[in-house]
């Protein structure tokens, strides 16, 4: 689905199976799922949110095929989750689409809207029961007047410079329109470099091909580092530099989030596709496009304007030594994976930055969770997830199957499909890639990577296990808001202890490595378990209150024994299958 970020209207689309051989059998009230792919990938999704477990391909090799049959592998039923609900403390009523922590080890962060600006907040400390001090009157930037601001199009990423503190530098990416703004101004995404001519792109949306933009560039907060952080409220940044400017071929699809690499120093900048069902153009496939990539630049070192225009640079940086295709000039130099349809909420591992996540929103049927690597390629528009996708109005069509075979993609870690989270096979969904929880606050969700869903209001942990393996088991988990959560969380209708978060933007993350939801209903951080009355044995009673009236959780022995139940289900089904295809 498209991610309709400011004007959401959840859509319907048809749900089909592609090449997927679909099993559906439902037992005393469960749903089971069975699907069967043809790339030797299987997924089971169990209905009632205890577990779903994916098969995938790690660094490009597919771990999972066994003389061509489906194997079921790290399945997390027989043992329960240390934890499976996760507490919230709702700290303000704002609506953001990013978050980015100072880089000073304090509890500031830039929140930034999608209509285009940028506030510095005072986040309070978890449990204080205080709310995070924001003046909305008192922008920290505010590029309006810039912004191209329409469902898929604004303010769509923030970054500090790593050494922000010693030179003010910090970046934005946003969208501009050309017919509106005289500095939005670029080449085209559709160009000669690979036999692409705007001209025949058809006009979507009420714009014409390379109408808008994306945009990254540079501001200076000068004096920063002459000042003391309390003063920094106000330091009335400057464009320095236009870091690249793109022009879009259509209105959607264009990720648009940037962070730096925490061991490079890199900037990585997220783009999808460029929009249009199914990719028409094969963008994601290109490697003379930029779309459909997360790219990788240096600015801290800007090529001579010999070098920007000898490798056809898109603005002022120059290209990592390192970057895959350096010495590959059937690609783009900044490319550095390819293959996405629109990225969105990316992150590295605190941890371990060799852990670079990124959610890839899917087109009809499924969502995911790629482990990037340098160099892969993660399927789009070949693949939707670990399924072959077929779109018979695609340019790429005709020649998919001599792809397929020479393309060897990286599938997903993590996923969910759309029918899983909706009460029938239609329906919307979109993903919000998270974070790798790195915070003590929640010791039971430590090290399991947070991700959710922007319409339905669903949130997964996947849990690696082995650990550096590359292979996750993931939980639905129930989102409770505290009893005493600092402003009152809104609840659906019916369920009061469930916050009505509307939709889930993004995720953030502070200096305490504390995890935020930016949803279109506030913002809320993931708080102790026992403020939800949750019960996570890692948890250290003695320092938090006990709470007042415990709500007994579903037993480990019921789970166990509707697990047991379940997984002779998965085997007897397995077995039938294998019997028949025999
Ligand atoms: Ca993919």
């Amino acid at each position: 689905m498209c991610r309709l970020l400011h004007v959401v209207p959840p859509s319907s689309n048809p749900y089909f199976a592609q090449d997927v051989i679909l099993f559906q059998q439902s037992y005393t009230g469960l749903d089971l799922y069975l699907g069967w792919y043809p790339i030797c990938a299987m997924t089971i999704a169990l209905k009632f949110g205890i577990n779903v477990t994916m098969s995938h391909a790690f660094g490009g090799v597919n771990t999972t095929c066994f003389g061509g049959g489906p194997v079921l592998k790290h399945n997390n039923i027989p043992g329960t989750p240390p934890s499976s609900g996760v507490c919230l403390e709702k700290i303000g009523n704002g609506s953001y689409l990013d978050m980015t922590a100072l880089p000073d080890g304090s509890n500031r962060v830039l929140l930034a809207s999608q209509s285009g600006k940028i506030w510095l907040a005072t986040l309070p400390e978890e449990g204080s029961g205080k709310v995070m001090v924001l003046d909305e009157s008192n922008p920290f930037l505010d590029l309006t007047d810039q912004v191209h601001f329409d469902s898929e199009f604004g303010l769509m990423g923030i970054a500090f410079h790593p050494k922000f503190e010693q030179n003010g530098r910090l970046f934005a990416s946003y969208n501009c329109d050309k017919v509106t703004s005289p500095t939005c101004s670029g080449r085209c995404s559709c160009n000669s470099d690979f036999g692409c001519d705007p001209s025949l792109l058809p006009s979507k949306d009420g714009g014409q091909p390379c109408q808008f933009h994306s945009v990254v560039a540079e501001y200076s907060a000068n004096g920063t580092a002459l000042q003391p952080p309390s003063t920094w409220m106000r330091l009335l940044p400057q464009e320095v530099r236009r870091i690249l400017t793109m022009g879009l071929p259509y209105s959607a699809h264009h990720g648009g989030q940037i962070l730096f690499g925490p061991e490079d120093g890199y900037l990585y900048f997220m783009m999808g596709d460029g929009g249009s069902k199914g990719d028409p153009q094969n963008f994601s496939q290109e490697k003379q496009s930029l779309l459909g990539k997360i790219l990788r630049i240096d600015v801290d070192n800007v090529a001579s304007a010999k070098a920007i225009n000898d490798l056809g640079l898109w603005g002022n940086y120059s290209i990592p030594r390192d970057n895959p295709f350096t010495e590959n000039k059937d690609f783009k130099p900044e490319i550095w994976a390819m293959g996405f349809r629109n990225p969105w909420g990316c992150s590295f591992d605190a941890t371990r930055p060799s852990y670079f996540l990124c959610a890839d929103v899917g087109e009809e049927m499924f969502e995911e969770v790629n482990l990037v690597s340098k160099g892969g390629n993660y399927g789009w528009r070949v693949y939707e997830g670990p399924s072959v996708y077929n779109d018979t109005n695609s340019k790429v069509t005709a020649n998919s199957s001599t792809m397929k075979s020479s393309m060897n993609p990286i599938f997903p870690v993590m996923g969910y499909n759309h029918y899983e989270i909706n009460k029938v096979k239609t329906g919307s969904a979109s993903i919000t890639g998270g974070y790798f929880y790195r915070s003590t606050t929640d010791p039971c969700m430590y090290g399991r990577y947070l991700y959710a869903d922007l319409y339905g209001g669903n949130v997964w942990a996947g849990t690696e296990n082995p650990d550096d393996s590359g292979h996750f088991s993931t939980n639905l988990l129930e989102v409770k808001c505290a009893h005493d959560s600092p402003v009152a969380c809104s609840s659906d209708a019916g369920t009061s202890a469930l916050p009505s978060l509307g939709y889930i933007f993004s995720f953030g993350e502070d200096n305490r490595k504390d995890v935020f939801i930016l949803a279109s209903n506030g913002v809320y951080r993931i708080a102790h378990p026992s403020r939800c009355n949750f019960v996570c044995p890692k948890e250290n009673a003695t320092l938090r209150a006990a709470p007042s009236s415990p709500i007994p959780r579903s037993s480990a022995s019921g789970q166990g024994l509707r697990s047991s139940i379940i997984m002779q289900l998965v085997l007897f089904l397995l077995i039938t299958i294998r019997m028949s295809s025999l």
